[in-house]
């Protein structure tokens, strides 16, 4: 694997040729949108608390109004920020191949920013559901400030549980649809983009290799080196915002 500050010819070259590319992201690919990632440290009320660890069924259980604020102060976080020049630039590339966003993030930038074909593999900070009864949830959500005071969750329509956020915690499966069209997607490009993410969270973390055994070319972009980077055919050292239209432009 190949580290470089600038992108190769045979990056470039690749990216040219490709039909279809596939394009893992994480919370890096947000972060250039303002939305702190899960390795950033948290500001206000959650910086003493460790993301991972709120994102979790004992969290909820032990505390479901102080998870749940956590949720609306995020809801509210990403509902302020906009799509960078990367999320456009994978956009604009569906004119011209077949894009696939298999994302870790439960923020909508890539919808906001016009991708159509995305799967979230841990669901997304807009869905929410009975705790219970898993009934959808489609009333509006109050995420105003102040966060800080924690508020109790809404309640089901159907059964009076809880109402929780729609995405996976740490502990519990992923859905299976997103999960299966992920995997499908990594293993049929002509190209698998990673883009922005540590490599630490499984399964996620697991699709890259997926590409690697069957010799797809697979471009890392991350300011820096990952578990995944050896996986990777070239490791870009850039950030999203800058390589992703770069390499959008070379089609
Ligand atoms: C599962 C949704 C089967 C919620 C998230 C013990 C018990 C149970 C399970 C496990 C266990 N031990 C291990 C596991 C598996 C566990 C896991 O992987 N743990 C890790 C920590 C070891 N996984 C699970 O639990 C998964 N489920 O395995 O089910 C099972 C079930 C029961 C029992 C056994 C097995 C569920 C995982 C999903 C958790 N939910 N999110 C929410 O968001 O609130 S994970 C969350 O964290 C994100 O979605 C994301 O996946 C992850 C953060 O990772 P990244 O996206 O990579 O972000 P990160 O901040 O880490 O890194 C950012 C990167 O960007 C950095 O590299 C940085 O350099 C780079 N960057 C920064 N700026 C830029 C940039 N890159 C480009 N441009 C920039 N500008
Ligand atoms: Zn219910």
């Amino acid at each position: 694997m190949a580290a470089s500050s600038s992108i190769p010819d045979f990056a470039l070259e690749v990216v040219k040729k490709a039909d279809s590319i596939t394009v893992l992201s994480g919370a890096g690919m947000s972060a250039e949108s303002g939305v702190p990632t899960f390795r950033d440290a948290q500001t206000g009320l959650w910086e003493r608390f460790d993301a991972a660890a709120l994102a979790t069924p004992e969290a909820w259980n032990r505390d479901p109004d102080f998870v749940w604020s956590w949720y609306m102060w995020r809801h509210h976080l990403v509902r302020a920020t906009a799509p960078h020049a990367g999320h456009l630039a994978l956009a604009q590339w569906e004119h011209s191949a077949d894009v696939t966003i298999v994302t870790q993030n439960v923020d909508d930038l890539h919808e906001r920013a016009g991708s159509s074909h995305v799967h979230h593999l841990h669901g997304s900070l807009f869905h929410f559901r009975c705790a219970q009864c898993s009934f959808a949830y489609s009333d509006e959500v109050d995420d105003s400030e102040p966060h800080e005071s924690p508020r109790p969750p809404p309640r089901c329509q159907r059964c009076g549980g809880q109402i929780r956020p729609d995405v996976v915690w740490f502990g519990e499966m992923l859905p299976s649809k997103p999960w299966e069209a992920g995997v499908q997607a990594v293993d049929s490009c002509d190209v698998l983009l990673v883009v922005g993410t540590s490599g630490l969270v499984y399964p996620a973390a697991g699709l890259p290799q997926i590409a690697h055994e069957k010799g797809i070319p697979t471009i890392e972009i991350n300011p820096d080196e990952t578990p995944l980077s050896r996986e990777c055919t070239v490791s870009l050292r850039m950030s999203a915002a800058t390589a992703l239209p770069i390499l959008a432009r070379s089609r």
